[in-house]
């Protein structure tokens, strides 16, 4: 290689990776989009859980969920032997949820717009902490009044594998690998897809330590 030929590599990057990868008609994996935000983000958390400590939840059937829960936003996730809705108010505090800090809804709309879908205003997030062992059963996300906005999914510390699967709980699903600072959104036809959460393996993350942390973001009202 003669000098002239080196000049052309001089200020020529590594490789990189994609960071936007397409699973679905309109779902996509944001690799490591959360990760600027982070500095912001975490404090952020703490103050909502301060206000809403984790808990297990019932579901309809009587199982306690393997994840524990928490929301903030106008409206909160929630189940018990009654079923599942959408509360203002905290069940075990009676209070409202806390308000979402402007971090979070600024990443979401960010994430949401990165994958091509605008003006995403979520009025709920639910933050979904999950320690080894603990995993998401194939399930659907219908408890929201219209299907119209998308949903953004971010994780947090340990890595998990998400189970991407079709419109029938017995399509066979994909695996798609999830690590901490990733975002998933889906919306438009994949939006009622299946979806799930394996067990998630033993291990520690250096910032969150021997936990995964997802806030799922949507459009509840
Ligand atoms: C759906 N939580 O709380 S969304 C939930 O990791 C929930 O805690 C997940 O599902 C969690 O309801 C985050 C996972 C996900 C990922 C990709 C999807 C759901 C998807 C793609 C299409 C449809
Ligand atoms: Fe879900």
């Amino acid at each position: 290689m003669n000098p002239t030929t080196l000049d052309l590599f001089a200020d020529s990057e590594p490789e990189q990776q994609p960071r936007r990868e397409q699973i679905g008609e309109r779902s996509y994996v944001l690799r490591g989009f959360a990760l600027p935000w982070l500095e912001r983000l975490l404090p952020a958390l703490e103050a909502v859980l301060a206000a809403a400590p984790f808990r297990h939840m019932v579901t309809p059937g009587g199982f306690t969920m393997s994840a524990a829960m928490s929301s903030c936003g106008t409206w909160g996730w929630t189940t018990d032997r009654s079923g599942y809705r959408y509360s203002r108010h905290d069940p075990q505090t009676l209070a409202p949820w806390p308000d979402m800090p402007s971090v979070f809804f600024e990443l979401a709309q960010a994430a949401a717009l990165e994958a091509g879908f605008a003006a995403f205003v979520p009025d709920s997030c639910l933050i979904n902490r999950y320690i080894p062992g603990a995993k998401m059963s194939l399930h659907q996300d219908k408890d929201e009044a219209s299907y119209a906005a998308p949903i953004v999914s971010v994780s947090l510390g340990l890595p998990a594998v998400f189970l991407f699967g079709g419109f029938e709980r017995s399509h066979k699903s994909q695996r798609v690998p999830v690590f901490h600072g990733d975002i998933v959104v889906w919306g438009g036809v994949d939006r009622l897809r299946y979806h799930g959460v394996l067990p998630i393996k033993e291990g520690r993350h250096p910032q969150m330590g021997e936990q995964r942390i997802n806030f799922t973001f949507r459009t509840a009202q």
